[in-house]
C-alpha cells in the first residue's frame, strides 16, 4: 500500500512517519510538506533515508502540483496533517490558516476524488468543539458535540471538517476524521506550551503563563495519537469521526510546575502575562467510541510522558537550538539546493 502523509515534517506528522515505518515496514510512504517555519527535515532523521520513504516538498493548496503528484504516485491512502497549527499565530495573521487548512484540504480531497483514493483521513482537533466550563468537570466532548470554534485556527479546522463530511455525503469520498486533544513529545516546535517552557527554563528565562494559568488541556503523548490514527486509517469505518484523548486533564500552571520539578528549576521563573484573546477554558475528550470500536487506549501516563519529553529535549539540544537560531531553515537549501 502507498500512503501519502502531508505535513509529515511537522511535530505529529514526523512522529507518525516514524511510527508507520516501524509498525508497517511493508508499506510505501510519501511525505509531502511545504517546509513552512514549522516543518523541519531534521525531525525526519530516522526515516528520511529509508528505501520505502520519499520526501517531497510542496504546498497542499497548490492544485496543479497536487494533481500532478497524485497522477504520478497514485496513493492508496492520504493522511492530512498539513496545517497552520498555532492558535496565537492565527490571532495575529488568520489568512494563511484559511488558505492551508481549508483550501489545502479541499485541493487534496479533489485530487482524491479524481484519482480514486481509497481513504482520505483528516487529522483534526478537539478545538473544533469550542471549550467547556471549568466548573463542569462532568462534561466531555463526544463526536456528537456541535462544532463551536473560538479562534481563527479552530474555525479553519472546523471548516475543513465540515468540508470533509460534505465530500463524504455529496461525492461518496471515503473519508475519516480524528479529533485529538493536545499532544506533546519529541519534535514539538518550541512555540507551543510544553517545549516553550522546557527550552526557556533550561536557559533560566521567564516562563510566560497566560492569565492565571487555570485553563485546562487534555494532554496526550504523541505516540498514542499516532497509534490511534494508524488504527483508524487501517481498520476504522469510512465516514466516521473518532475522538482521541487521554483523560489527562491538567491546568497549565500545573503542567509548567511539573516541568520545573523535572528540570530542578525554581518556580520563581513563572511570569504571569496578559491572557490570549478568546482563550478556551477547558478541553476534555470522551474517547469511548475509538476504544469500543477499535480497542484503542493510550499507553503513556502524563507523569511518564512528561519525563520522557523533558529527557528528549535534554538529549536533543541540537534540534531545538537550531530552531531558536533559525538555522534549520537553511537545511533544505543545503541538502537539496544543488539537486
Ligand atoms: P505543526 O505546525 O508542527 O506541523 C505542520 C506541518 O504542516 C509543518 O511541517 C508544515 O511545514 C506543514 N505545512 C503547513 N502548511 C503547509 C502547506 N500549505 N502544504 C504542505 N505542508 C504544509 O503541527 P502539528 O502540531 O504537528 O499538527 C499536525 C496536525 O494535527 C494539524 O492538522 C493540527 O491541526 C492537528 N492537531 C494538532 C494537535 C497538537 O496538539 N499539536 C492536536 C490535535 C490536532
Ligand atoms: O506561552 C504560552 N503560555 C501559555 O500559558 C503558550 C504558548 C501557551 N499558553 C497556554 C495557552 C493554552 O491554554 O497553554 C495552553 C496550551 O497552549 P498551546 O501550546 O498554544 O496549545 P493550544 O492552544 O491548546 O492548541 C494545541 O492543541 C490543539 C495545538 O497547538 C493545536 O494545534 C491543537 O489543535
Amino acid at each position: 500500500m502507498k500512503i501519502l502523509i502531508t505535513g509529515g515534517a511537522g511535530f505529529i506528522g514526523a512522529n507518525f512517519c516514524e511510527y508507520e515505518l516501524k509498525h508497517h515496514p511493508e508499506d510505501t510512504y510519501l511525505c509531502l510538506d511545504a517546509l513552512t517555519y514549522a516543518g523541519n527535515l531534521a525531525s525526519l532523521e530516522h526515516v528520511l533515508h529509508q528505501p520505502n520513504f520519499t520526501f517531497i516538498r510542496g504546498d497542499i493548496a497548490d492544485r496543479d502540483f497536487v494533481n500532478a503528484l497524485f497522477e504520478r504516485e497514485k496513493p492508496d491512502i492520504v493522511v492530512n496533517f498539513a496545517a497552520e497549527s498555532h492558535v496565537d499565530r492565527s490571532v495575529t495573521d488568520p489568512e494563511v490558516f484559511l488558505r492551508t487548512n481549508i483550501m489545502g484540504t479541499q485541493a487534496l480531497m479533489d485530487a482524491c476524488r479524481k484519482h480514486g483514493v481509497g481513504r482520505f483521513h483528516q487529522v483534526s482537533t478537539d478545538e473544533v468543539y469550542g471549550d467547556l466550563p471549568l466548573d463542569r468537570p462532568d462534561l466531555f466532548f463526544t463526536e456528537e458535540t456541535p462544532l463551536h470554534a473560538s479562534s481563527p485556527y479552530s474555525a479553519s479546522k472546523a471548516s475543513a471538517d465540515l468540508l470533509v463530511q460534505a465530500y463524504a455525503r455529496t461525492f461518496k469520498l471515503p473519508v475519516s476524521i480524528t479529533r485529538c486533544s493536545n499532544n506533546y513529545g519529541p519534535y514539538h516546535f518550541p512555540e507551543k506550551l510544553i517545549p516553550l517552557m522546557i527550552t526557556r527554563a533550561l536557559a533560566d528565562q521567564g516562563l510566560p503563563v497566560y492569565g492565571k494559568g487555570e485553563n485546562v488541556r487534555d494532554w496526550l503523548y504523541v505516540e498514542d495519537h499516532c497509534s490511534a490514527i494508524d488504527l483508524v486509517i487501517r481498520k476504522g469505518r469510512a465516514g466516521e469521526v473518532y475522538n482521541v484523548g487521554g483523560h489527562n486533564e491538567r491546568r497549565n500552571i500545573d503542567v509548567v510546575k511539573a516541568i520545573l520539578r523535572e528540570l530542578g528549576k525554581p518556580e520563581t521563573l513563572i511570569t504571569y502575562v496578559t491572557d490570549r484573546p478568546g482563550h478556551d477554558m477547558r478541553y476534555a475528550i470522551d474517547p469511548s467510541k475509538i476504544h469500543r470500536e477499535l480497542g484503542w487506549l493510550p499507553t503513556t501516563t502524563f507523569d511518564e510522558g512528561i519525563r520522557r519529553t523533558v529527557q528528549w529535549y535534554l538529549d536533543n539540544r541540537g534540534w531545538w537550538e537550531a530552531i531558536l537560531a533559525g538555522e534549520y531553515q537553511n537545511y533544505y537549501a543545503a541538502m537539496y539546493g544543488q539537486r
